[in-house]
């Protein structure tokens, strides 16, 4: 049993050296406090990522969704990934996002941000 565990580990650690498209920066910041609420929640990856199998939202701590469902990547841009905002009342926000890079591999995370 444990020499299965091992063989897991090392594989896991394969594929994530081989998967592309990791999130490079995000607009607001991870973890950030903004002073004014965002229209948009914007990602930059480090590659191209795939339209169509690309998405993300935004949610309030009690996970209510509450972007305006239009994720997209942008079209000067194939390495961001946006999604528009109503203007959002002070509090506590989590971004979800799930990506598929040129490669066809995906990644995928979430962040946190707050709205003062
Ligand atoms: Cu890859």
């Amino acid at each position: 049993m444990r020499e299965v565990s091992a063989v897991v580990v090392v594989l896991i650690i394969a594929a994530q050296a081989a998967a592309h498209a990791f999130p490079d920066h995000s607009e607001p910041r991870v973890g950030s406090t903004v002073d004014r609420p965002p229209s948009l929640v914007q990602i930059w990856f480090d590659g191209a990522i795939e339209p169509v199998f690309s998405t993300m939202r935004v949610e309030t701590e009690e996970k209510q969704r509450v972007d305006k469902g239009d994720a997209r990547v942008n079209p000067q841009d194939n390495r961001l990934l946006e999604v528009s905002v109503p203007p959002l009342p002070s509090g506590r926000y989590h971004v979800y996002w799930s990506v598929i890079a040129r490669d066809g591999h995906r990644t995928e995370g979430d962040f946190r941000f707050r709205v003062k």
